[in-house]
Formats: C-alpha cells, sequence, structure tokens
C-alpha cells in the first residue's frame, strides 16, 4: 500500500515546533483557502497551531466580502523571521516565484502545494505536491482532508469551494476529475447561501470608473487586445479586466496592465487553440520583470524602480512585445469601443 500525500506531508512537519503556511503575495481565494485548510489540518492531525500568512494586500470586492463573511485565519504581513524549528509551506505559488514572503526572505520550503504550471529547475523539497492539471490548490487540499477523514467545518468548506470556483474563470474552465469530485464532497458541508453572497459583493463607485477607463482604453489588433488601465485599485482589478475581456467573441488574446504603487501587473488571457498564457507573460517580461501561471490565465509585474524604461517607453515596449508574441503584424489598434459612441454619450 502506499502511504497518502497528505501522510507524507504531515510526518515531514511533525518534528517541528510551528509551521507557517505561507501564500503568494496579493493572496486570492484559492491561495487564502487551501491554506486554511492545511493550517486546520495541522491544526486537527498534529495539534500544532499553524500560522497562515501572505504578503501584499486583498483588494478586489469579493475577495474582501470573502474574509469578512467566512474569517480565514489568513495574517498579512510584510516579512516574517523564521528559524530552524519552523517549518514552511509554500502554497498556490511556485517555489521558484518569486512573489511570496519566503522569497525575500532567501527561505527554502519544507514543502509546495500547488497547481501552477513549473518553470525551470525545481529545488529539492522534503515535500511536493504540484499538479498544473488540477483547476485549484483548493482541490489538492480538499483531498487531503478527505484522505484523513477530516469534515471541513461549513465555513472552510465554502472557502475551499469558492477558491475552485475564481480558478475557473476567464478560458481557463477546465476541471479534471479529481476537481470534480472535490466540488461534490464540499458541496455537503459547505453554505451555498454564502457563495452566493460572495459573488455579489458590493462594489465601490471607484470601481466603475476604473471600469469605464479600462474599456475605454481597450484596443484590438484583429483577435489581440490590449488595455493598459489608467487607473487601478489594485492587481486584482487588473486580473478582473483581462477576465471580462476574453469573454469578448472577436477577442482570442488579451493583455491588460496597470500600475499599483512601485509596480506595473500585467494580466493575460488566452483562449483554447492558442499560445500557454504562462508562456507569453513569461515571453513578453522577459528581462523587464517576472511571472507565471497557467495555461488561459497567467500574471506577472515589472518592478518599476528596477526597469530602465518608464511611462509610455514600456508601455510602447509592452505592447510591441505582445503583438510580436502572438504573431500579430497590425501597426494600429481600434477601439473596442468606438471614441465616437464614447464622446456622442458622455
Ligand atoms: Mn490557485
Amino acid at each position: 500500500m502506499t502511504t497518502a500525500r497528505s501522510t507524507r506531508l504531515l510526518t515531514a512537519l511533525a518534528h517541528y515546533e510551528q509551521v507557517f503556511v505561507v501564500t503568494h503575495d496579493n493572496p486570492d481565494p484559492d491561495a487564502i483557502a487551501s491554506g486554511w485548510g492545511l493550517r486546520w489540518m495541522i491544526g486537527e492531525k498534529l495539534a500544532k497551531l499553524a500560522r497562515l500568512i501572505g504578503g501584499g494586500a486583498i483588494v478586489r470586492a469579493e475577495n474582501r466580502h470573502m474574509v469578512k463573511l467566512l474569517n480565514p485565519p489568513i495574517e498579512l504581513v510584510d516579512e516574517i523571521q523564521i528559524d530552524e524549528r519552523t517549518a514552511t509551506i509554500l502554497v498556490d505559488c511556485s517555489s521558484t516565484a518569486s512573489n511570496h514572503l519566503l522569497g525575500s526572505a532567501g527561505v527554502r520550503p519544507i514543502a509546495v502545494i500547488d497547481h501552477h504550471q513549473v518553470r525551470g529547475a525545481q529545488q529539492r523539497l522534503a515535500f511536493r505536491d504540484v499538479r498544473p492539471r488540477v483547476a485549484a490548490s483548493a482541490t489538492i487540499v480538499a483531498s487531503y482532508l478527505k484522505e484523513q477523514d477530516l469534515s471541513p467545518p461549513s465555513d472552510l468548506a465554502t472557502a475551499l469551494l469558492y477558491g475552485m470556483q475564481t480558478e475557473t474563470q476567464g478560458s481557463e474552465t477546465h476541471y479534471a476529475a479529481l476537481d470534480r469530485r472535490m466540488v461534490a464532497w464540499l458541496s455537503r458541508f459547505a453554505d451555498p447561501g454564502k457563495l452566493a453572497q460572495i459573488d455579489n459583493a458590493p462594489l465601490t463607485p471607484e470601481y466603475y470608473s476604473d471600469l469605464v477607463l479600462a474599456l475605454q482604453s481597450t484596443f484590438a489588433y484583429d483577435e489581440t487586445a490590449i488595455c493598459f488601465l489608467p487607473r487601478a485599485e489594485g492587481p486584482e482589478t487588473i486580473a478582473e479586466v483581462a477576465d471580462l475581456l476574453i469573454r469578448c467573441q472577436t477577442i482570442h488574446q488579451v493583455l491588460c496592465g496597470g500600475v499599483v504603487g512601485d509596480d506595473l501587473f500585467v494580466s493575460v488571457r488566452t483562449e483554447l487553440g492558442t499560445e500557454s498564457a504562462a508562456d507569453l507573460v513569461h515571453r513578453v517580461l522577459d528581462g523587464l520583470g517576472a511571472g507565471g501561471g497557467h495555461e488561459r490565465r497567467a500574471g506577472g509585474k515589472v518592478r518599476l524602480a528596477q526597469c530602465t524604461l518608464h511611462g509610455e517607453q514600456l508601455t510602447d515596449e509592452l505592447r510591441n512585445r505582445w503583438l510580436a508574441v502572438c504573431g500579430s503584424d497590425r501597426q494600429r489598434g481600434t477601439r473596442l469601443v468606438a471614441r465616437r459612441d464614447i464622446v456622442k454619450n458622455l
């Protein structure tokens, strides 16, 4: 008989005094939910109080509403202190990525649990469970809970379901057999009313202006689109606009960009039958920044302080690279919303 993966993970953690579960920066619902599930399993099975930690902020209205309604025990911090008695688990994030607190602290995790596409040489770790074919890290963590014969509390099950739901947007709609089994299993414990409330989270007036300005700034080059948002409340706003634009019937590949704080964030979406979004974002940011993601959804960022290009120079370079990697030879784009329609209806 083979040992269950969740049992191997628990064994690897057993002799540590404390456990830190670390998500990627600006944790999304999948990161929050899968980290919470691990923290809860460690508490139940090892009687250890783990901490769930991420960097950055949670901005998207739905994600904030999820935090408010479900109370995940996530702590947002700027840096972490780790000693040899502390085990670290990186969740919903690749160990070779730079968008997490362990990266800036130079710490190698004990374990990685993730579903992002793997790029580059992998580190040797005590435990690794990376499955790019499943929809969400939440799926993997839910399967651990089931393996350990644990029945998740309603709010945790609801968070895990919501995490899976958010990972299957913007053309990334593939559900593996394990995802389907976990949706059915989690539904026994989750609260569909709270899921509906999260989906219909209250929105700020700024959200509507960000959205209008984004749509006015969208240009199509045949089947490829580009949108540099004049304003974005957070990186999640840029991702959300990308999810919306890829649903346009005539757009098959889209890059959205916007400056938040000291960084320029990009989100890429591609439809089935086009090149991998993760590969495209990697090629567009080559030498300028870092990124990664999935087949149909990916993202990355350029640290403006470390970039020699600025303002329009940078956006022009990104536009040229994006059109080149998408194979578009159009020089001028067409507005998604015609200028005369915008002006006439002001
Ligand atoms: Mn994820």
